[in-house]
């Protein structure tokens, strides 16, 4: 996938050094947007190996309106334990667990899942009631009868329940578009770690695309990924460099069981990805 390719050259190229609430360094820059025609093929990286299997249940996890971890650790999906867990280690109970151990306790103890497991009012619970409203049903039914519509938005920003948030939403607002039977989505993301976060969040609205499609009888149109502050951490750049090397194959093909009807009857054995042929996979540390 070149427009990823692109996207890092650009940040390395003309990013400037910005510090961040991490402490870990970047380099920056302010506004890039990336198109992909999912009618090319599914936007997943061939430059590495991205685990699709962690992307699909987050985005069930979204749309069920959960937001405690348990159900993805249940699910050995990995990625969002360490926010948790920095929480339950200021906390009076902590014992000195390891995050592995953290992670079962929260497998098998469902009253410590309740207490340590939940990351506050974030995507979930905006999609699905933000202040009461149902932002994804709204969505869903207004694509149906009033496709033409330009307030096809769905926002996660919520400023009253920030504070309330383990962190605060990085995809803030999607917006749909309708035109010829095709269906578009465009994401705008306030803030994207280029390196761990991008390749998953390019590959999650992708997916959302396609799904949202099948249940409004559209065809899958453009995904457009707008970013405002697009960085690379300085402990990525070597990873980075690395995919610079690596000549991006074909696009591998996503295809969902076409008898769900109803977003939320989604499940992970409904999609099948096939002709996925990535490089290897490239390691690097969260910032959290
Ligand atoms: N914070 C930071 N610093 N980066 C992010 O990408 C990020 N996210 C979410 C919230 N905060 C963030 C969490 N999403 C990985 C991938 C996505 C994440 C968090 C972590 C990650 O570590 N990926 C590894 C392992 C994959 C796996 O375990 O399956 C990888 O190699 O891709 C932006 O959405």
């Amino acid at each position: 996938m070149k427009t990823y390719l692109d996207l890092c050259r650009h940040i390395l190229e003309n990013g400037q050094e910005k510090d961040d609430r991490t402490n870990t360094g970047t380099k920056s820059v302010f506004g890039y947007q990336m198109r992909f025609d999912l009618q090319e093929g599914f936007p997943l990286l061939t430059t590495k190996k991205v685990h699709l299997k962690s992307i699909i249940h987050e985005l069930l996890w979204f749309i069920k309106g959960d937001t405690n971890i348990k159900y993805l650790v249940d699910n050995d999906v990995k990625i969002w334990t360490d926010w948790p867990y920095q929480k339950y280690k200021q906390s009076m109970d902590y014992k000195n667990e390891t995050i592995e151990e953290f992670s079962e306790k929260i497998k098998t103890d469902s009253e410590f899942a309740s207490k340590y497991g939940d990351l506050g009012p974030v995507y979930g619970a905006q999609w699905r009631n933000f202040n009461g409203v149902d932002q994804l049903s709204y969505i869903l039914n207004e694509i149906k009868t009033n496709p033409s519509s330009r307030r096809l938005i769905l926002s996660a920003w919520n400023p009253a329940e920030i504070k309330n948030m383990a962190l605060p939403p990085c995809h803030t607002l999607i917006q749909f578009y309708v035109n010829k039977g095709k269906l578009s989505l465009q994401l705008y993301q306030r803030s994207g770690d280029v390196f761990l976060g991008i390749p998953f969040n390019i590959a999650s609205y992708a997916l959302l695309l396609l799904m949202v499609a099948q249940v409004t009888n559209l065809e899958p149109g453009e995904f457009v990924h707008t970013i405002g502050d697009a960085h690379i951490y300085s402990n990525h750049y070597e990873q980075i460099n690395k995919q610079l090397t690596r000549t991006p194959r074909a696009l591998p093909k996503m295809s969902l069981n076409k008898n769900i009807r109803h977003l939320e009857d989604f499940r992970i054995e409904d999609f099948t990805l096939s002709d996925y042929n990535p490089y290897s996979g490239i390691k690097g540390k969260v910032a959290v």
